[in-house]
């Protein structure tokens, strides 16, 4: 199977998964898009979703399928998303589609985080994708300085603005052997918005397409 047959097979998994009468939350990246379009199968059985970017949500407004902004609702059961990396302890490295603030915002809220991802992204250890790192644009010399301290190669991510207004450094060459004390780290940086280590709060299942099906981790 082809890696996107993959994706495809993990993000229409990911339906089972849906309750009815929810709001959903939504991730981003081409794993996600797959979910999104399963999901419109299922639209008139949910109250709808919260989304993590604007692509996410015009793909799902393609649908009619209805976006909630996160401060309308106080509570969320279900957040589906990808990942660029993840680990056997469920923790990831996402950001590689930009909207690594906003998919962690969601993360943070939902009761239930499921990664869908092909067997590519699984690692032993987090750090072969660089590292992104969302910064307020005053803040990318220092920033990128600091991040070089924590052994960091940090790159500005040319021509990409993030939702938010701001510019993503990738940082290559990290050993990430503690990534909780890395998000720490990187999180106390003035200047950092958000850091694209999902260790601390890491997904809750993963569903990994492989050439075998689609297998479920916890
Ligand atoms: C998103 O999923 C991003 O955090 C991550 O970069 C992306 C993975 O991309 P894809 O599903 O396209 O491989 O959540």
């Amino acid at each position: 199977m082809t890696q996107d047959e993959l994706k495809k097979a993990v993000g229409w998994a990911a339906l089972d998964y849906v309750q009815p009468n929810t709001i959903v939350g939504v991730g981003t990246g081409t794993t996600a898009a797959h979910f999104i379009d399963a999901l419109a199968t299922r639209k008139d059985e949910i109250i709808g979703t919260v989304s993590s970017s604007e692509a996410s949500t015009e793909r799902l407004k393609s649908y009619g399928i209805p976006v909630f902004d996160l401060n309308e609702i106080d509570s969320l059961s279900l957040y589906i998303d990808g990942a660029d990396e993840i680990n056997l302890a469920l923790q990831m490295i996402k950001g590689g589609g930009a909207a690594l603030t906003r998919e962690k915002i969601i993360a943070a809220v939902a009761q239930t985080f499921i990664c869908i991802a092909d067997q590519s992204k699984q690692v032993d250890c987090l750090g072969h994708f660089p590292l992104p790192v969302e910064v307020i644009p005053m803040a990318q010399a220092y920033v990128s300085r600091e991040l070089v301290k924590l052994g960091g190669r940090p790159e500005y991510r040319k021509d990409i603005v993030t939702d938010n207004g701001n510019i993503i450094l990738d940082v290559y060459d990290l050993l990430i052997d503690d990534p909780d004390k890395l998000e720490v780290a990187i999180n106390a940086l003035p200047g950092v918005v958000t850091v694209g280590l999902f260790a601390k709060r890491g997904a809750d299942i993963a569903l990994i397409g492989d050439e075998n099906g689609v297998k479920k981790i916890i």
